[in-house]
């Protein structure tokens, strides 16, 4: 080198804000110098950086004629010393997340050369993050199945979202939206970063809510703030919790005596507010007499009662019992089902014979008793009131004294020497419709 120089020399500028520190220093003959800016990322191309010419006290012909321009440094694209005006300018897009990621601070460096004499001047300059990004989940949707028997306090991760700007610019918090079921608790994993999970505070409830939706929303803490939202889908997973129910504690109906069998009597129903087979109902007879099981059915799908056997008025008038419906976890409930047997004129009337005297003398007085019978009629009302005649044309009559109790009595004097002998037959009908009718022949000999 041509010349020499002092060994060592301080200057301090203040002219430029962002200047915050610059050394000269002067080293093997090269005069060397440190200026630092402070720039926010994302600047504009050719925004002003700072007055480089100002900084390091040079004027713009000194510039000129040292032919000063940025030499090394990983990122000289960034950066544009313009000469004529002795200003750093952005030259690219500079992107604080690309070059730096989570570091901080952030910042690149590099030279600017003068010749003659040769200066070398070390320009650093840090990037301030912006709020460019908001937080993102990896997902747009969060599937969870949840047991509706899930305990209070259970607790369910949630996927985290990510910031890639630093500081109060990234995460700060997770919000979940207002909902009656779950709180939200935050926590911090070992690398700083923050995650969430639910934690169940009121039961759930398959029957009343079998879906939730709640949303889960990440905040930064820049201005102005961002965040983003991830959806939870919640199903509920049913438990057997709620037993069958009958629409009715009571049904009530009617069959006709000798329904054919598969004669629908009356349709049982119950429900279950659970789903799947913890809702699937079958219907079944319980507590019945042993002569009615045989009579009567129910299909345990339909609950659909109907008759499977002889319906005999004149053996059981009505039937009680019970159903139950049961779910296939085996919750329960019954009912009582009466059934009322509507009679039918299935029976005619029987004549039994409790006495019968022949032969008659033919000089009895009119009115004397030849025979007693006694009627019966297994039916109930109409069905088994009798009335008895006697068919024939004959010189006899029949009287009811006591109920079901007849005389079968001479009309007029007998004369043997006309008449020796006659049949007489008598007929009990009863008042059914139609009426049914037995007939008994007496013979009776003159004598
Ligand atoms: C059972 O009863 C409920 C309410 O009473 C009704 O909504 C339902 O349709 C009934 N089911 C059948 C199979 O009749
Ligand atoms: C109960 O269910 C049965 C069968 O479906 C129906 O016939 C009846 O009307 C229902 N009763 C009530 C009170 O809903
Ligand atoms: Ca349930
Ligand atoms: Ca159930
Ligand atoms: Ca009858």
């Amino acid at each position: 080198m041509a010349y020499q120089q002092p060994l060592c020399k301080w200057r301090f500028h203040f002219g430029h804000p962002r200047v915050m520190v610059l050394i000269l220093l002067y080293f093997f003959n090269i005069v060397a110098g440190q200026i630092r800016y402070s720039i926010p990322e994302e600047m504009k191309k050719g925004s002003l950086i700072g007055n480089v010419a100002q900084d390091l006290g040079l004027d713009l012909k000194r510039l000129r004629s040292g032919r000063a321009r940025i030499v090394t440094g990983e990122n000289l694209q960034y950066t544009e010393l313009k000469t004529d005006k002795g200003i750093l300018v952005v030259n690219e897009r500079i992107d604080r997340e690309q070059l730096c990621g989570d570091v901080t601070p952030c910042s690149f460096s590099f030279e600017i050369i003068l010749e003659t004499p040769m200066e070398l001047h070390h320009i650093t300059i840090e990037v301030l993050d912006v709020n460019d990004h908001p937080p993102v989940f990896k997902k747009s949707d969060i599937m969870l199945d949840i047991s509706e028997s899930a305990n209070l306090g259970a607790r369910f991760v949630l996927d985290s979202a990510e910031d890639p700007d630093v500081g109060v610019n990234g995460l700060q918090n997770y919000v979940l939206s207002s909902n009656d079921n779950f709180v939200l608790k935050q926590h911090v994993n070992p690398d700083g970063s923050k995650y969430a999970e639910m934690v169940l505070q009121k039961q759930l409830d398959r029957e009343r809510a079998p879906h939730l939706s709640l949303k889960l929303i990440a905040v930064d803490g820049g201005n102005p703030q961002r965040s983003g939202t991830v959806n939870i889908n919640i199903k509920v997973l049913d438990v057997n919790d709620n037993a069958p129910v009958f629409n009715q504690s009571m049904y009530k109906a009617t069959v006709i005596e000798n329904a054919v069998k598969g004669t629908h009597i009356v349709t049982v129903n119950a429900t279950d507010a659970d789903s799947g087979s913890n809702g699937y109902i079958t219907y079944s007879i319980s507590n019945v007499r042993s002569n009615i099981a045989d009579l009567l059915s129910i299909d345990q799908v339909s609950g659909i009662l109907s008759v499977s056997g002889p319906i005999d008025f004149e053996k059981d008038k009505k039937y009680e019992l019970r159903i139950d419906a049961k779910d296939e976890g085996g919750l329960t409930d019954s009912s009582k089902v009466m059934i009322e047997v509507t009679d039918v004129n299935d029976n005619a009337p029987t004549i039994s014979v409790m006495s019968f005297t022949s032969p008659v003398s033919e000089d009895s007085p009119p009115g004397t008793t030849i025979g007693i019978i006694n009627v019966k009629d297994l039916d109930s009302g109409e069905n088994g009131q009798v009335i008895c005649r006697i068919q024939q044309d004959a010189p006899f009559k029949i009287k009811s004294n006591l109920r079901n109790y007849y005389t079968l009595i001479t009309d007029t004097v007998l004369d043997r020497e006309k008449v020796s002998e006659y049949n007489i037959t008598v007929v009990a009908t009863d008042a059914g419709t139609p009426p049914l009718s037995t007939k008994r022949t007496f013979y009776l000999k003159v004598s």
